[in-house]
């Protein structure tokens, strides 16, 4: 297929300031009438023919200004409408009519019905396969649009800003007008038309401004927004607080609905969302979708600015929009809970996100210079890696000046579509700082690595570190450029406090943090008393590996005393992950797991330490996952080894910490009405780590099957079924929870999505055939992407010893359900496709049968672009 290339951008030449739609909807049959107003820019001659996008379209009716255009004058194809004969005069209007066939539309881009609702989704190209138009975000366009619908079958008719008119017409038929002020790009567009309930709400702005605020869901499931209800108007403050940000139309509205590619959707007064990312109640909800609601209703809000009052050029800026907000929300995140608790989890997600995407085939660019199919770059790399860079910015700039250039950016580019070099300027300005070097962040692919010596020097009271960074090579950028790498630290001294010194040399260092920018720094900190322990790459300033030896009793000593909590947890993580290496070397060879006993000790202690918030001890005890273990030894990987050794040290903690671990648990008990804030869902966190702990030193359901029998929460409830159901796969214990739940929620498919994600992740490899028995399960459905993703991709992404069966059935049946998925939804086909990504880490007989899985995908005649794509740069 054809590439993308940045440095072809050019500006289009017509635009479109404003449009007019009419929706006709009906399930077969949908008639889009589309006037638009079309400029020609200045310069541009009258004979520069005007070529519209489409996807799939047919055109049923053309006009320009008002008049029929000659068969000679436009050539209409599903893919684009080229009109070659226009009007002289530099504005002119071109009048579209085409025909759709929601019902029929298993994509899900463009208009579609999912459970008896119209919606949309267009974001990034799905505007074409509506209407004809110049589908690219730099083409900004007021719209006024009129849907018509049967009153019974859609009583609300919403589109994007205000509210304009509405009214009956004949036969039953109604229709509603939106305008929206705001000039925004066509992958903004929304209309949602069907029968739903809304909570209501109303907000008051910082000046004063009253806002109607209102979701949308099913009926019946108006009490489980509430929640969702909440962190809006929470999300509204807190951008007024922090960002200087206000709402600026008089309704905001959020529809959730069952059928949807991704998670929500920002369009602009009119978010549409997954509704598993709306629907909240104690009964369904673990504390991890709580959490997810509160951060994706903010994220989906604080685009309003960050997107769509600001948004991009072109595809290649889509971090402008993405990183940025998912900054912004993490922030938000951050203030409502725990900072280094929220911080941990980040670096968690990077890492078993990003970092294998960036080490592997699909690495690229946070700011991408290429691509076949924009769907395949909403990516881990542009959302998380590329929060993290914005969130260098503000280490390097401080505070205060990066909420200067952020006003800075509001103020310059409030309406315009930009880039990355825009954004970039604002922060050089407002600090008068050359961003030059740091903006490779942005334009190279790779995860750096800094290796770091130690040493100090009694006599001369010097510490030392020898600071060396290097980017690996990735596919189309074999030669690197050194980075601006801003290395948080902290020199801890007996006490655990920083310890003071004179002066520095050989890097600049200022407020805590070493900026490296050549390719090897000697540092010299002057005047240091005692020998300290160094705590690195602290809050994980830059998202980086560090390769710094270290003895193990000082890396103990840090995950006892650094006060810096993220440190802490860190410094415990690298010590579990390097004994899981070693232990999995060991198994691998045939000789048995064997454990540090201090190590083993220390586990009781977290539990016990009272002094250490309950959320941050859960993280501190969950052991590296699976994957982070693959991903740290990073070739010739056999997962089975992997597993058994994780199993091992998981077992040796247990016995080792017995008696604190249930008494701890028993006295986390019972603390009263569920309640979804971070503090209680902390407690609810450790207490089911210390569960998984307690099944596996015993060897008995009992603590599982008490507690879930007794569960008043979905946390607690899901808990337990999955230690029931993995630990003791087949057993009576297990069977009979699996039943209960599966009895109790068969009419709540997001709630049986969970029942089937803790099937798919059952390690070993009878899994994969079980995966394949649910698939048959009445609950299950090829064309709803959550349940894909909750049994196919959960399977092919979570699940170590189950996908990678050292014969290849977990990759023979993956290819199988991506190419049967991929028949009518090529994005979600792609995505679990994405699966594969690490294929060459394996050891040779598993990267064989993963080799011919790929190839044999990559061989079917008919694939789309997106699987395409993904398949052939993951072979390549
Ligand atoms: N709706 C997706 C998001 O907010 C894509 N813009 O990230
Ligand atoms: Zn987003």
């Amino acid at each position: 297929g054809q590439a993308f290339r940045l440095e072809d951008y050019r500006q289009s030449d017509y635009l479109i300031p404003e449009l007019e739609m009419i929706f006709r909807l009906d399930p077969e049959k949908t008639l889009v009438t589309t006037k638009l107003l079309i400029e020609r820019r200045d310069g541009v001659a009258a004979d520069v023919p005007l070529v519209l996008d489409g996807d799939g379209l047919k055109l049923e009716k053309l006009l320009i200004d008002g008049g029929a255009v000659e068969h000679n004058d436009h050539e209409a194809t599903a893919d684009s409408l080229t009109i070659t004969r226009l009007p002289r005069q530099s504005r002119f209007e071109v009048t579209i009519v085409t025909r759709l066939a929601p019902a029929q539309n298993k994509a899900l881009m463009g208009l579609y019905v999912s459970n008896g609702v119209y919606c949309t989704q267009c974001e990034a190209e799905g505007f074409r396969r509506i209407s004809y138009f110049l589908d690219r975000p730099d083409v900004l366009s007021t719209y006024r649009v009129r849907i018509e619908a049967r009153e019974k079958e859609a009583p609300l008719l919403l589109s994007n800003g205000n509210p304009a008119e509405s009214g009956a017409l004949e036969d039953g038929w109604h229709y509603a007008v939106w305008h929206d002020p705001f000039p925004k790009p066509s992958y903004l567009f929304a209309l949602v038309a069907g029968d739903l309930s809304a909570v209501r709400d109303r907000f008051v702005t910082m000046s004063g401004r009253g806002v109607d605020l209102a979701i949308y869901v099913e009926h019946g499931k108006e009490a489980r927004a509430a929640y969702a209800m909440d962190a809006l108007k929470r999300s509204m403050r807190w951008d007024e607080e922090r960002f200087g940000r206000e709402y600026d139309l008089d309704v905001f509205n959020i529809v959730a609905v069952s059928d949807f590619n991704m998670g929500a959707m920002e369009n602009k007064g009119l978010n549409v969302f997954n509704d598993k990312y709306v629907l909240a109640d104690p009964e369904t909800a673990t504390d991890a979708d709580f959490a997810n609601i509160e951060a994706i209703i903010a994220h989906e809000y604080f685009h309003n600015w960050t997107g769509n009052r600001i948004t991009c050029r072109d595809w290649f800026q889509l971090c402008l929009k993405e990183g940025l907000t998912v900054y912004r929300d993490h922030e938000f995140s951050a203030d409502q809970r725990s900072r280094a608790v929220k911080r941990i989890s980040e670096v968690r997600t990077l890492r078993a996100h990003q970092f294998p995407e960036d080490q592997g085939p699909l690495a690229h660019p946070v700011r991408p210079r290429r691509y076949r199919e924009i769907n395949n770059f909403y990516t881990a790399t542009v959302y998380e890696k590329g929060s993290e860079v914005v969130r260098m910015i503000r280490t390097i700039l401080g505070a205060d000046t990066f909420r200067a250039g952020m006003d800075l950016y509001f103020e310059r580019h409030d309406g315009q579509a930009v880039t990355i070099e825009d954004f970039v300027a604002c922060f050089e300005k407002a600090s008068g700082k050359d961003l030059t070097q740091f903006a490779l962040w942005y334009h190279q692919a790779g995860t750096p690595n800094v290796t770091v010596a130690t040493s100090y020097d009694a006599r001369a009271r010097e510490y030392t570190l020898e600071v060396e960074q290097s980017v690996p090579p990735t596919p189309s950028e074999a030669r690197k450029r050194l980075m601006h790498i801003p290395l948080a630290f902290g020199l801890v001294g007996p006490d655990g406090q920083d310890m003071a010194y004179d002066g520095v040399e050989g890097a600049e260092v200022e407020d805590g943090v070493i900026h490296l920018r050549k390719r090897r720094h000697i540092v010299r900190f002057k005047g240091v008393q005692a020998r300290p322990v160094a705590s690195l790459n602290r809050g994980f300033s830059a998202p980086i590996t560090l390769s710094l030896v270290m003895r193990q009793k000082d890396r103990l000593f840090l995950a006892c005393h650094d006060n810096d909590l993220f440190s802490r947890w860190e410094a415990l993580n690298t010590l579990f992950t390097e004994a899981l290496i070693d232990a999995s070397t060991r198994v691998r060879g045939g000789k048995s797991a064997d454990f540090d006993t201090t190590l083993l000790g220390y586990p009781a202690e977290i539990a016990a330490d009272e002094g250490l918030e309950a959320a941050y001890r859960a993280l501190a005890l969950t052991l590296p996952a699976e994957a982070d273990i693959a991903r740290e030894i990073g070739s010739n990987i056999d997962p089975d080894a992997i597993g058994r050794a994780r199993e091992a040290l998981r077992k040796a903690i247990a016995r080792e910490a017995q008696e604190t671990f249930a008494r701890v648990y028993r006295d986390l008990g019972d603390d009263g009405p569920f309640s979804p804030d971070a503090k209680s869902a902390g407690r609810r966190a450790l207490r089911n780590v210390l569960l998984e702990y307690m099944a596996a030193g015993s060897g008995d359901p009992a603590s599982a099957v008490r507690q879930f029998e007794t569960a008043s929460s979905m946390a607690d409830r899901a808990a337990a079924l999955s230690v029931l159901a993995h630990q003791f796969p087949g057993g009576d214990a297990a069977r009979a929870a699996l039943a209960a739940f599966e009895e109790r929620y068969r009419d709540n498919p997001l709630v049986l999505d969970k029942w089937f994600i803790v099937q798919a992740t059952t390690p070993g490899g009878k899994t994969v055939d079980l995966v394949r028995e649910l698939m048959e399960h009445p609950a299950f459905s090829l064309t709803n992407p959550n349940r894909v993703r909750s049994l196919i991709g959960t399977f092919a992404s979570s699940n170590q010893t189950g996908f990678h069966r050292s014969d290849g059935e977990g990759y023979r049946f993956l290819a199988d359900a991506v190419l049967a998925v991929e028949k009518h939804n090529p994005q979600v086909a792609a995505r679990l496709a994405v699966a594969f990504r690490s294929w060459r880490s394996l050891e040779k007989g598993r990267q064989e049968e993963a080799r011919k899985a790929l190839a044999r995908i990559a061989g079917e005649k008919e694939l789309s672009r997106d699987l395409r794509d993904i398949v052939e740069r993951t072979l390549a």
